[in-house]
């Protein structure tokens, strides 16, 4: 008896145009297998062309609001589902939040990036969060904050105060996510992302690493990351700090220079973006903090402290700095280096 080969026909609303991916995850999975020294040589190429490779962003850290929080990202001592030692805060008065921006500026920081240990902010806590950024922005301070997921309405908000910068990560792979945080979606990560994005604030937006992840995952990280249209204006690559009392303590530890890798692919995927080495530098040492740099991260954590853990000193940066001959953005430059684009 013969058959009919089964041909499937779709019908017109099955047939969906898929715009191309600028960034295919096999394309970014084959630069971070590229020998070490032709990986670096290239993102110092593109870092380059937009970059004056000596220039630095400082960007200072303050929690507004610490500890007890709802969600349960693995990584987190904030988290109220772990014992990790961190106590729950109320949100900090404004004369705090302005003393902390005052002495930020005071030691040459760029931007102050206010964090809040929310699923998201309720309608209350919006006007104090307003009043800050306005306050901080009035220093003559770029603003930053970090509170969880947005709704329009807040987003409209936070725009209406002036905000720069708004930093939500994806923190890791679609594919590995769910090993580490249950309590929201990846899809909820990135509507917030596009409120940001369609209100006209510029776009923090990166994740962490060394949470047991394989190469591949981290591909998929930067491919999200990079092909969001348009990628972010600040990306923070965060080597994750290990809390006792949370999951991932005690996770293998990711290579330094497997780490080093992963910049160099964000500063190539997303060739304006500034790349900013962020949690775990004070664990680095500054070998490693080095070779970021030339593998094109731009911009720093800047304070002894980052939400709850701790960062280097601004003593040992400043003498970091000095020792590679960097220089703080917005300090005087060398003209040879000025560029376009940046
Ligand atoms: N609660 C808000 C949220 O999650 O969007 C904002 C603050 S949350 C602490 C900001 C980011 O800090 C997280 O998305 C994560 O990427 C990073 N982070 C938190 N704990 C970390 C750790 N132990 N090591 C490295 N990065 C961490
Ligand atoms: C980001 O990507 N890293 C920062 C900031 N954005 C908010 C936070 C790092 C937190 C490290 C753990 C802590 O200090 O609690
Ligand atoms: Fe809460 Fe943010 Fe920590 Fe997740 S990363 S537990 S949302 S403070």
């Amino acid at each position: 008896m013969s058959s009919q080969p089964l041909v499937f026909h779709p019908t017109p609303s099955a047939v969906k145009t898929v715009k191309a991916e600028k960034w295919p995850v096999d394309e970014i999975v084959a630069l971070l297998d590229l020998p070490f020294t032709e990986l670096l040589f290239r993102a110092q190429q593109v870092h380059r062309e937009h970059f004056n490779p000596t220039e630095v962003e400082l960007a200072t850290l303050l929690s507004i609001k610490t500890g007890g929080c709802s969600e349960d990202c693995g990584y987190c001592p904030q988290s109220s589902k772990y014992d990790t030692g961190v106590e729950a805060q109320k949100i900090l008065p404004l004369d705090t939040v302005l003393k902390a921006a005052k002495e930020a500026k005071a030691h040459g920081a760029n931007r102050f990036c206010m964090g809040a240990a929310w699923r998201e902010p309720k309608d209350r806590d919006m006007e104090k969060v307003e009043e800050m950024v306005r306050e901080v922005k009035a220093l003559g301070l770029e603003t930053c904050c970090t509170l969880g997921m947005l709704s329009e309405d807040q987003v409209e908000k936070l725009k209406g105060a002036g905000l720069d910068y708004y930093n939500h990560n994806l923190d890791t792979a679609p594919e590995f996510y769910n090993n580490i945080i249950s309590t929201r979606e990846y899809q909820d990560r990135l509507d917030t992302l596009e409120r940001v994005r369609n209100a006209g604030i510029k776009v923090c937006c990166g994740g962490i690493v060394g949470m047991g992840e394989s190469r591949r995952q981290r591909a998929g990280l930067i491919a999200q990351i990079a092909n969001l249209d348009p990628y972010p204006e600040s990306v923070p690559v965060n080597n994750l700090v290990q809390v006792e009392g949370t999951p991932l303590h005690g996770v293998e530890p990711i290579d330094p220079l497997e780490f080093v890798r992963t910049i160099a692919v964000a500063r190539i995927t997303m060739p304006k973006a500034r790349v900013r080495l962020s949690a775990g530098r004070r664990e680095m040492g500054e070998a490693i903090q080095a070779l970021c740099f030339v593998a094109g991260a731009n911009s720093i954590f800047y304070g002894e402290k980052l939400l709850t853990t701790g960062n280097p000193d601004i003593d040992a940066d400043r003498a970091l700095l000095d020792k590679l001959g960097m220089k703080a953005k917005g300090t005087a430059v060398d003209a040879h280096y000025e560029v376009a684009s940046s």
